[in-house]
C-alpha cells in the first residue's frame, strides 16, 4: 500500500488530497491535514478523480471525423493533418483565421500554462477567445487601470478580517473565486468566532448567505448604485481613511465629485435595499477595524461588471482595508507570473483594441466570447474560419451557445484537445485525447497568485496515462514545433518551472523544485503581507482611484437609470447558480457525483409561483430573446420575487457518447443567455440578469 500527496486541481480552492492506494487500485482519496492551505479539507469532487481517471468514455485515442463518425488515427497523423489545416487556412485567409478558445481547465494545469502561450505566439492569430470573458475580466481591468497590471489582483485576508461583505459570491458551494481559500466553512466559523460578521448580498440567500449573519436581497445588476451609495456614505460621514497608502492614491477628489449624487435613497429605490441599511452597513464596515469587500462572479458577468468591480476597489481602499491585514491584500508568490511581464516604466497604451464585427473591447488581448459566434458569421477581411479549442466547451459556456454551435457549420475546420467528447468537441475535425487529474504533475502557477495565505507545492503524477493520449503540454508543444517548422526541443514542464522558482522571491531562501519535491505537503511561506508599494505597476507608483474609462462607462449607468424598463413579455430576470458536486461542464459523467436527486432546477418564488400556478417539480417554459428551454420547477422562498435561477454547467445532451445519469433532465442555462448582453467597458458577457418569460406547459 503507498500513499499519495498531491493538490485536487478541479476548482480553485487547492486542496491537499491523500490518496492510499495499491498500484492503481485506489484505497481512499482524504483531505490532507498537513497541507498548509487546506488543512484537511476536501469536497466530493475530490474523491471522483478516479473517476476520471478510469472513466470508459473518455477519449483514449486521438480521432478524425469521417463520413462513418469519428475514427481513431495516429498521433503523426493527427498532428499532420491539424497543422496542414491551420498553414493551409492561415495561408489563404491569414493568421487570424485561426481562432483559439482556451477553457478553464487550463487554468488548472501547469503544463498548459507554461506551452499554451509558445503555441499560441507560433499561431500568430489576434482572433484569441477564453473562458476569463465570461468569467473575470473586469478583475483584470480594475487592476490594470488602477494598479498598472491585469493580473495584480487582490484577495480577501479571510484568517485575519473581522468584517466580511460578500456580493455575488458562493464560496461555499463554488469554495471561492479569485481567491484560493479551501475550507471555507472552517474559515467563517472563525471569523464568527472571534467576534467578526459576515454579511451576504444576493438575489438569493444562498449555501453561504445561510451560514452569514445577515443577508440582504438585491435586484440584479444594480449592485453598481448600492457600491457608488456606500461609497458616498463612507465620504459623507467622514469615515475616509486611507492608512499607509495616504501618500499613494490619486483620484480622490474625483471620488467625491462623482459619489456625490448616489445618495442611499437613490439607491434604495433602485436595489431594494433600504437607505438606512446601506448607512448603517457602510458605518459598521467603517467602525470594524478589519474589514473587507469581495465582490464576484454575480457581480462580475453582470451589464456593469467593470464598474462593480472598479467600485469594490475604491470602497475597500478608502475604507482602509486595501493591501492591509484583515482587508484587500496581494500574495506574494514564489512564482510571480507579474515578473515576466512587468508594465513598469511602460508607456501606458492609447487605446484598447477592438473586435472586428461588434467593436468590443480586446483586454489582455481577448476577443470577448460572446462575440465569438459573429466573427464565425460575419463575411470580410479577419473572419474567423478555424478554431482551435484547447479544454474548452463554449457551446456549453458561452451566451446564446445554440448560436455559436450552428456557427460551428461555417468553419473550415475545427481542432480539440479534450478528455471528453463534449457538445463542443463532438463537432471537430480532429480531437487530441488529452490527460487529467491524477495523470499530470501540478504547480498552481495561477492560484497560488491568488491564495489567501503564501504557499508553495509540487504534485508528481500519481498514475501513468491511461492509453493513447497525451499531457496537453505534449500536444502544444509538438504542435508549436510543427507550425514553426522546428524541431520538438522536448522540454518539460519541470524544467520550466524550477527555472521560474530560481527567479522568484524565495529563490534566496534555497525555494527549488527539489526542496518542494521533499515537502510533498507543500511549503508554507506565512501569512499575507503588505507588498502592494513593491508591486505596483503604475509609472508614478500610485494607486489610481479613477481612469477615464470608469467615468466614462458611468454615463452608460445614468442613462440605464433614467430609461425606465419597458413593458415586455420578458417579465422575469435569471440568475445562475453553482451546484457542489458539479464543476461546470465536465463532470457530470462521474457516477458518485450525477446520482440523487435532479439539481438542475429552476428556483422560482411562491408569490411568482402562485401567480402562474406553477408547483414544486412541475416542468416549465422558460424563454428569452435567444432561445427557450423545459426545466423542473423548484418553489423556494430562497429566491427574490421576479427572480429565477437556474443552474450553469448542465446540458450535455445524450447524443454524445458519454453516459451521463442527469442528462435527462439537464439543460444549458446558456441556450436562454444573451450573448448581445455584455459588459461594454470589459467585454465580458453579462451572463446575470437575462429577461426570460416564464409560462406553464400545456397540459
Ligand atoms: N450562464 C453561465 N455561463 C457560464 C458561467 C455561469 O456562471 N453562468 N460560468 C462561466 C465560467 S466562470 C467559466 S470558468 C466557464 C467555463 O467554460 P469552459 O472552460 O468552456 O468549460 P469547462 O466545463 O470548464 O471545461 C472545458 C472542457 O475541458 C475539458 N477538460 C477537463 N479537463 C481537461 C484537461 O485537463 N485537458 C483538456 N484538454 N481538457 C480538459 C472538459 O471535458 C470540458 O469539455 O463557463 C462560463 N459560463
Ligand atoms: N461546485 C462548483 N464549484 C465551482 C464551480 C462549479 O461549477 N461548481 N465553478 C468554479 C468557477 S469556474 C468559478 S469562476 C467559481 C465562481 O464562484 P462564485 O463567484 O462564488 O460563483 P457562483 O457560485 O456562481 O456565485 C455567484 C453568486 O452571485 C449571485 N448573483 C447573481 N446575479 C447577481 C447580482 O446581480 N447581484 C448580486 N449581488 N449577486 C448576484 C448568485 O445568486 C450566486 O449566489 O466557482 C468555481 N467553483
Ligand atoms: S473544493 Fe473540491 S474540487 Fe475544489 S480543490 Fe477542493 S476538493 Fe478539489
Ligand atoms: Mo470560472
Amino acid at each position: 500500500m503507498q500513499t499519495h500527496y498531491r493538490t485536487c486541481n478541479i476548482c480553485e480552492a487547492l486542496c491537499g488530497i491523500e490518496i492510499t492506494h495499491e498500484g492503481e487500485n485506489i484505497l481512499s482519496i482524504k483531505g490532507d491535514p498537513k497541507d498548509p492551505l487546506s488543512r484537511g479539507h476536501i469536497c466530493p469532487k475530490a474523491v471522483a478523480l478516479q473517476d476520471f481517471y478510469f472513466d470508459e468514455d473518455r477519449l483514449r485515442s486521438p480521432l478524425k471525423k469521417t463520413a462513418n463518425g469519428f475514427e481513431e488515427i495516429s498521433w503523426e497523423e493527427a498532428f499532420d493533418f491539424t497543422v496542414n489545416k491551420i498553414q493551409e487556412i492561415q495561408n489563404k485567409h491569414g493568421d487570424n483565421a485561426v481562432a483559439t478558445f482556451l477553457g478553464n481547465p487550463n487554468a488548472h494545469n501547469m503544463g498548459n500554462l507554461l506551452f499554451v502561450r509558445p503555441f499560441i505566439k507560433a499561431l500568430r492569430t489576434k482572433s484569441r477567445f477564453s473562458a476569463s470573458t465570461v468569467d473575470q475580466m473586469p478583475h483584470h481591468v480594475a487592476s490594470l487601470h488602477m494598479l498598472g497590471h491585469s493580473i495584480l489582483n487582490p484577495v480577501p485576508d479571510l484568517d485575519r478580517t473581522n468584517y466580511l461583505l460578500i456580493m455575488g459570491g458562493n464560496p461555499l458551494v463554488s469554495n471561492g473565486s479569485m481567491m484560493s481559500a479551501p475550507d471555507i466553512p472552517k474559515r467563517f466559523r472563525a471569523i464568527q468566532e472571534r467576534g467578526g460578521k459576515i454579511v451576504v448580498i444576493d438575489p438569493r440567500r444562498t449555501e453561504t448567505a445561510r451560514k452569514a449573519d445577515e443577508h440582504l436581497f438585491i435586484k440584479p445588476e444594480t449592485d453598481v448604485v448600492l457600491l457608488l451609495a456606500m461609497i458616498h456614505t463612507i465620504i459623507k460621514e467622514d469615515k475616509i481613511r486611507l492608512n499607509h497608502l495616504a501618500d499613494n492614491v490619486t483620484g480622490l477628489e474625483e471620488i467625491k465629485t462623482l459619489a456625490e449624487k448616489y445618495t442611499p435613497e437613490l439607491a434604495e429605490k433602485i436595489t431594494g435595499i433600504k437607505a438606512e441599511k446601506i448607512k448603517s452597513l457602510t458605518l459598521e464596515m467603517a467602525a470594524a477595524d478589519k474589514a473587507v469587500l469581495y465582490s464576484r462572479m454575480g457581480l462580475s458577468t453582470q451589464t456593469f461588471g467593470g464598474l462593480c468591480i472598479w467600485l469594490t476597489n475604491v470602497f475597500n481602499i478608502l475604507n482602509g482595508n486595501y493591501d492591509r491585514e484583515g482587508g484587500m491584500m496581494f500574495p506574494s508568490p514564489a512564482i510571480d507570473p507579474i515578473s515576466f511581464s512587468p508594465k513598469k516604466g511602460k508607456p501606458k497604451y492609447k487605446s484598447i483594441p477592438l473586435s472586428r464585427v461588434r467593436k468590443l473591447p480586446k483586454y489582455l488581448g481577448e476577443t470577448p466570447s460572446a462575440s465569438l459566434a459573429e466573427e464565425i458569421e460575419t463575411e470580410g477581411e479577419g473572419q474567423i474560419k478555424a478554431l482551435v479549442c484547447v479544454a474548452g466547451n463554449p457551446v456549453l459556456s458561452v451566451p446564446n451557445g445554440r448560436r455559436l454551435e450552428k456557427a460551428f457549420e461555417k468553419l473550415d475546420f475545427i481542432v480539440c484537445s479534450d478528455i471528453y467528447l463534449t457538445e463542443t468537441s463532438k463537432h471537430a475535425d480532429i480531437i487530441f485525447p488529452a490527460t487529467s487529474g491524477l495523470e499530470i504533475s501540478q504547480y498552481d502557477i495561477t492560484f497560488l497568485n491568488l491564495a489567501i495565505r503564501n504557499i508553495a507545492k509540487y504534485s508528481p503524477a500519481l498514475f501513468p496515462k491511461k492509453g493513447n493520449v497525451k499531457h496537453d503540454w505534449e500536444i502544444l508543444a509538438e504542435l508549436t514545433a510543427r507550425l514553426k517548422g522546428e524541431k520538438n526541443q522536448g522540454h518539460s514542464p519541470e524544467m520550466f518551472l524550477n527555472m521560474a522558482l530560481q527567479m522568484g522571491k524565495y529563490a534566496k531562501d534555497g525555494l527549488t523544485l527539489e526542496k518542494l519535491k521533499e515537502h510533498p505537503h507543500g511549503i508554507d511561506l506565512g501569512p499575507l503581507t503588505s507588498c502592494l508599494k513593491e508591486r505596483l505597476q503604475t509609472d508614478d507608483d500610485t494607486v489610481r482611484l479613477i481612469h477615464p474609462v470608469f467615468l466614462e462607462d458611468l454615463k452608460r449607468l445614468d442613462e440605464s437609470l433614467n430609461t425606465t424598463a419597458s413593458e415586455n413579455d420578458f417579465s422575469y430576470q435569471m440568475i445562475g447558480r453553482r451546484v457542489l458536486r458539479q464543476h461546470n461542464t465536465w463532470t457530470h459523467n462521474a457516477h458518485r457525483l450525477s446520482k440523487g436527486r435532479n439539481e438542475c432546477t429552476v428556483l422560482i418564488n411562491p408569490t411568482d409561483a402562485d401567480r402562474l400556478g406553477v408547483t414544486s417539480g412541475e416542468y416549465i417554459l422558460l424563454k428569452s430573446r435567444v432561445g427557450q428551454i423545459k426545466v423542473e420547477a423548484e418553489v423556494t422562498d430562497e429566491i427574490m420575487e421576479g427572480v429565477l435561477s437556474l443552474p450553469q454547467g448542465f446540458g450535455a445532451s445524450k447524443k454524445s457518447k458519454m453516459k451521463i445519469a442527469a442528462a435527462q433532465n439537464s439543460v444549458s442555462i446558456n441556450d436562454l443567455t444573451d450573448d448581445l448582453r455584455v459588459d461594454s467597458l470589459t467585454g465580458n458577457a453579462a451572463l446575470n440578469g437575462v429577461y426570460v418569460s416564464v409560462s406553464k406547459m400545456a397540459d
